[in-house]
């Protein structure tokens, strides 16, 4: 039985997790850096060490220090969060030898889908739509040139290295695949130290939209409907939102199954979610699956009515999922705005400082999930995200008109925010009918006014 976790992370995170564990009855021992040391998180669990200096090097992802907190303290389990160690299969199989539960999938699950070939290898064979491309790295020009052909244009060449959009380049005919190959894997010897390529069908303009999953230990898996993330800046999300506006029942439960049985094929245990890049048409392909519990888990939360981080808690306890699938309802929409400490009249540089006046809004439907007070001096070491901004309300419409409320009354002195931004796409037509792709902040930035945002 958990009696006491050890929280490998910092910030709204850890916070959260702390929360969790105070309501089921279990001790919180809090591991912090240095330049944490006045965090809300260590001033709130029962028990906190510090791990080391600022850098995250040297504390957040010190697996040794940490596991040595945990042993010192003498915890049962220890949670990783998102980021740092949440997806380090080595970290994962270390905790465990040291007979402390890893509150996460096993590390064979984090390997496997760490390793981007070996996760669409075998989704696909699960019957999980990829989208139709080279199998793994393809290194001859004139071998490429006639995968592409098959393919058919518009193509996407992408290093195997890469991740997180860098390393892309497109091509749409025979002439500019032949300069883009080249130059795609120049670009990836030169950034990543590996000049390998794949190449896949372009998809245009797709969304992005995610399933979240629970799996139990006991080989019982639910989802627990999806995210729509296309609202991204260079790859980073800054609104998640569910259910999307733009899936229909039908893809919804088609694309619920296929994220059943991607979680099943790697015998899943606990929270995970499965992206997906989706097209206009409505075809879906898997991207890859994240084996941690991820930032935006708070939009599935108030959808549903299911405490996420509960639920890891009790799957690691060895407990069953106490619901089926035909208990998930959906009967909320819910809208995430990510709350950064950035300065958006400098290109969203991030903008530490020590905040003054502090506001956070409340009232019907309004959560914020955050570490900020007045006082607190935000470190310049790690994330610019200070909080999150979760509206929630019977219809999009109510959620959004929410959303826009409160970001108005979200007061943060002393640093400039994304406050600003958020209240702009908030009330932007294009957002506002759900007609955001993955391309819709490029065109925002494109045709909206920057005064509209800077202030
Ligand atoms: C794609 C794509 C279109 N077609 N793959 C960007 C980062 C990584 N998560 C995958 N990405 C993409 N892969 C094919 N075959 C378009 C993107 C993409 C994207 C995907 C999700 C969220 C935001 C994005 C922004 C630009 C491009």
């Amino acid at each position: 039985m958990i009696q006491k976790i050890l929280i490998a992370n910092r910030g709204e995170i850890a916070l959260r997790i702390v929360r969790a564990c105070r309501e089921l009855g279990i001790k919180s021992l809090a591991v912090y850096s240095e330049a944490d040391a006045q965090s809300l998180h260590v001033q709130l669990a029962d028990e906190a060490i510090c791990i080391g200096p600022a850098k995250s090097a040297d504390s957040y992802l010190r697996a040794d220090r940490i596991i040595a907190a945990a042993e010192l303290a003498d915890v049962d389990a220890i949670h990783p969060g998102y980021g740092f160690l949440s997806e380090n299969a080595k970290f994962a199989e270390q905790c465990e030898s040291c007979n402390i539960k890893f509150i996460g999938p096993s590390a064979n699950a984090i390997r496997m889908m760490g390793d981007k070939a070996v996760a669409k290898d075998t989704v696909k064979k699960a019957g999980v739509p990829i989208v139709p491309g080279s199998d793994g790295p393809i290194d001859k020009e004139a071998d490429a040139v006639k995968l592409a052909r098959k393919i058919g244009y518009p193509v996407i060449i992408k290093a195997v290295a890469g991740g997180g959009g860098r390393g892309m380049r497109i091509a749409h005919n025979d002439i500019s695949f032949a300069k883009e190959f080249h130059v795609a894997r120049n670009e990836a010897e030169k950034a990543f130290g590996n000049g390998a390529v794949y190449i896949e069908k372009y998809i245009e303009k797709p969304r992005h939209i995610e399933f979240q999953i629970l799996a139990d230990s006991h080989g019982k898996v639910i989802h627990l409907g999806e995210r729509d993330c296309s609202v991204q800046r260079r790859h980073q999300k800054l609104i998640e939102e569910s259910p999307s506006p733009f899936l229909t029942p039908d893809l919804r439960k088609r694309m619920g199954k296929a994220s059943v049985k991607a979680a099943e094929a790697c015998n899943y245990e606990g929270a995970g979610t499965i992206e997906y890049l989706v097209d206009a048409q409505g075809n879906f392909y898997f991207i890859e699956m994240n084996t941690r519990i991820q930032v935006e888990h708070p939009v599935t939360e108030e959808v549903t009515g299911i405490d996420l981080i509960k639920q890891q808690i009790k799957i690691a306890n060895g407990e069953r999922l106490e619901f089926d699938q035909s208990d998930i309802t959906f009967t909320k929409h819910a809208i995430e705005c990510r709350i950064n400490a950035e300065d958006p009249a400098r290109n969203f540089i991030p903008s530490p400082g020590t905040i003054g006046l502090y506001y956070a809004p409340g009232g019907h439907g309004v959560r914020v999930d955050s570490h900020a007070y007045s006082g607190y001096a935000i470190p310049p070491y790690y994330d610019s995200m200070i909080g999150k901004l979760i509206c929630y309300g019977s219809t999009r419409k109510i959620a959004l008109e929410r959303a826009y409320r409160a970001l108005s009354e979200y007061l943060i002195g002393g640093v400039k925010t994304t406050i600003p931004l958020q209240k702009a796409i908030m009330s932007d037509p294009t957002f506002m009918e759900g007609k955001a792709t993955t391309a819709y902040m490029e065109d925002f930035f494109a045709r909206t006014p920057s005064d509209l945002f800077n202030t």
